[in-house]
């Protein structure tokens, strides 16, 4: 079996293996990890790179010596570790000031404050060497119909990316955004809650080429859609920037399970997906250890979400060059697909003079989409 290596570009964010399993209805399980520990134990398992919140290394509201102090140290342990910062993001859900939003709080001075907490962490991640700066809008959303205009709010969420752009280009940072769209949770509902919300929304951007999403499997399961195909209509748009792996069980609360557990097949056609895509950033994880697991049991699972890339990894290559899996995609139609609709130098004036089919004999055509699958099925149980 392959071993996680550099080169595979795995990444952690520190409030993965740092989660203390405190949930709605009980305490935390697990102590407070120094992020020092962190690089140490990732780097280790054979991670390439980490990704933070602001607080998650320099907790609300230390003051500045302190700051430095944390700082400082965490650089060195990047240097002792050769661990990188690929990622950053802001925390703008934890603390109460949050709690009807942060971009699209009612409150004006709630969105301010929201925007400095980002621009201090931009100069940061910045800093870091990040490039890419997420941005999951968790309390942005609302539980009741009345309490939020949605129009209004997304002209603030549209404000607040605007001004972020113009931010880290007039600082002449190397970052790009990428929004993390969720349906639900800890919001009744959240604004931009998949994929497709989220590029529609880019669009209407000033820097909408500053601008991209960072889609979590768990999160697009969460309401109901095939994460494989989210993941596609991204890279399709050029606008994968980043992903967060992990594993969920259909639609409940977030799951956040090690990537490979939950929904297998979905895991499948998520990397099948990344690598036809060719994505090329960072392999990064977003999950959460089961809450009964002491900090042993967070190191197996954060070792079991790279073993499970890699073993799918080899999957889908090796379901991708079997002679016979090619045989079924050219009959199931795959290369035809691919062809454009019109031939060249054709309009539709030349469609309107076609001499039309026998639509029978082509709805009576073969398929064989069922063998194709199972091909994909004895792949990924492992008896091809
Ligand atoms: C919540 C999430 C978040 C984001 C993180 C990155 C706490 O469901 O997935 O994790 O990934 O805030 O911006
Ligand atoms: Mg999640
Ligand atoms: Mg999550
Ligand atoms: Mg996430």
């Amino acid at each position: 079996r392959p071993e996680p290596r550099r080169e595979d570009r795995f990444s952690f964010g520190l409030w993965t293996v740092g989660w203390q399993a405190r949930d709605p209805f009980g305490d935390p399980t697990r102590a407070p990890m120094d992020p020092v520990h962190a690089l140490e134990r990732l780097a280790a398992l054979g991670a390439y790179g980490v990704n933070f919140h602001d607080d998650d290394l320099v907790p609300f509201g230390t003051d500045d010596a302190e700051r430095t102090r944390i700082l400082d140290r965490f650089r060195k342990g990047l240097a002792d570790t050769g661990l990188v910062v690929t990622t950053a993001t802001t925390n703008l859900f934890t603390h109460p000031v949050f709690k009807d939003g942060a971009f699209t709080s009612n409150h004006r001075d709630v969105r301010r404050f929201a925007l400095r907490k980002v621009m201090r962490n931009l100069d940061l991640a910045a800093e870091l060497g990040a490039q890419v700066y997420v941005c999951w809008g968790g309390r942005e959303g609302a539980e009741f119909g009345a309490a939020k205009d949605v129009p209004a709010a997304l002209d603030r969420y549209r404000e607040a990316f605007d001004l972020l752009g113009e931010y880290v280009t007039d600082r002449g940072y190397d970052l790009r955004f990428a929004i993390e769209p969720k349906p639900n949770e800890p919001r009744g509902d959240i604004l931009l809650p998949t994929v497709g919300h989220a590029l529609a929304f880019i669009s209407t951007l000033d820097r909408p080429e500053l601008v991209g999403v960072n889609p979590e499997v768990g999160h697009e399961e969460m309401a109901g859609l095939n994460a494989a195909a989210g993941y596609a209509q991204a890279l399709w748009q050029g606008k994968l920037f980043h992903i967060d792996l992990n594993g969920q069980n259909g639609p409940r609360y977030d799951q956040d399970l090690r990537f490979g557990a939950g929904n297998v097949r979905g895991a499948f056609w998520v990397v099948d997906t990344l690598l036809a895509g060719g994505y090329d950033g960072p392999v990064h994880f977003d999950f959460k250890p089961v809450r009964p697991e002491t900090e042993e049991g967070v190191w197996v699972s954060a070792r079991a979400c790279m073993d499970n890339y890699l073993i799918l990894r080899e999957k889908v290559t090796a379901f991708r060059a079997d002679p016979e899996v090619q045989a079924a995609l050219e009959v199931a139609g795959l290369p035809e697909l691919a062809r454009p609709t019109l031939a060249e130098g054709e309009g539709w004036r030349e469609l309107a003079e076609w001499p039309l089919p026998d639509v029978e004999v082509l709805a009576a055509r073969e398929v064989a989409m069922e063998h194709l699958d199972q091909l994909a099925l004895e792949h990924l149980y492992g008896v091809r």
